[in-house]
């Protein structure tokens, strides 16, 4: 066709997230206020509320409208999805799993509260997750709600989150060229997608979504969330080669198991794009205006230069 002649149809992606991120971290600070007993409270809202991406709320609900639902219908779910993951990161800064003193812009939860509290408070967020879903879920018949409660159940589960972080852990203890391509895509099958996997899902399940749908948008965020940590892993070779020139930059990766360390620069770029390719075929069948976000969201993982 002629340049200029349709009209493309446009999506603002950065105006939709601010809003979409601006209304759930609304929802957030209202599901866990900070009311008796105001210590673990103040230890949850600490890492809760937290300067993050909000990527996993936001792909739950922006599920939920693609079948049809509504915000409010996946509102709950959307904030306990976060609840989840935070306590997951709070639980991986442990000095027991990465020991990290830093997270979100902030010093770690067990720097601030101690080890025992930053447990507590990660058990809190972790079973007020299920509970908030469970009482504060609005406009849904019951059966949507509890199947949603099991998916997302599921979805960290010793075959989910959890499995994912302990292969992780145990790779960091072989040696690197011992680790082939099934690991790393393990590890990042359960440590990355799992979640993202449960949170679109449960976002499908309780808008109303077939069984096809529910698992096409799983299918999207599996396909997204391994891009995800292959973009991840180019940025850190390209990142660290243009600033420490490019030996010094393979020497600073050196022990960390990497997409262009097993398959190099290029074929981790070629997959890449197969994955992105991959992630918008899962959308084909959807509603083309609802299903903007989640094209563009892609895509903008797919090409993020930082
Ligand atoms: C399974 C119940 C249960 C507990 C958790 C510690 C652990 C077990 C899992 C580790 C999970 C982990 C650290 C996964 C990494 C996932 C990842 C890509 C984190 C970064 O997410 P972003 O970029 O971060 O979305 P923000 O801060 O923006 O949310």
């Amino acid at each position: 066709g002629e340049e200029g002649q349709e009209s493309k149809p446009t999506f603002d992606f950065q105006t939709y997230m601010i809003q979409k991120v601006n209304v759930v971290n609304q929802a957030l600070d209202a599901a866990v206020p900070l009311n008796d007993p105001v210590k673990i409270k103040e230890a949850m809202r600490y890492s809760l509320l937290a300067d993050a991406k909000r990527v996993r709320p936001v792909i739950c609900i922006a599920a939920c409208e693609v079948v049809g639902g509504s915000e409010s219908m996946a509102m709950a779910a959307a904030c306990a999805v976060e609840m989840i993951h935070t306590m997951s990161l709070i639980q991986d800064d442990l000095p027991c799993m990465d020991n990290d003193k830093l997270r979100r812009g902030r010093p770690s939860n067990h720097v601030v509260y101690g080890e025992a509290v930053a447990v507590l408070a990660a058990d809190a967020l972790l079973a007020f997750a299920f509970e908030h879903i469970a009482a504060s879920t609005v406009g849904v018949p019951p059966s949507r709600v509890v199947r949603s409660i099991g998916v997302l159940a599921g979805s960290i589960g010793p075959e989910g989150l959890a499995a994912g972080q302990l292969a992780d852990m145990s790779c960091e203890r072989i040696s690197v060229s011992d680790v082939g391509m099934e690991d790393l895509e393990f590890i990042h099958l359960h440590k990355t997608a799992a979640l993202l996997e449960g949170a679109m899902a449960v976002g499908a399940i309780l808008g109303g979504g077939s069984d096809e749908e529910v698992e096409k948008l799983r299918m999207f965020a599996r396909s997204i969330g391994l891009l995800f940590q292959v973009v991840d892993d180019i940025l850190d070779v390209t990142k660290s080669s243009e600033d420490l020139g490019k030996t010094a930059g393979k020497d600073l990766l050196a022990g960390k198991l990497t997409y262009p360390r097993l398959i190099g620069i290029e074929k981790s770029r070629e997959f890449a794009e197969k994955l992105n390719k991959e992630a918008q075929g899962w959308l084909s069948g959807f509603d083309a205006e609802k299903v903007m976000p989640l094209v563009s969201l892609a895509n903008y993982i797919a090409l993020r230069q930082q």
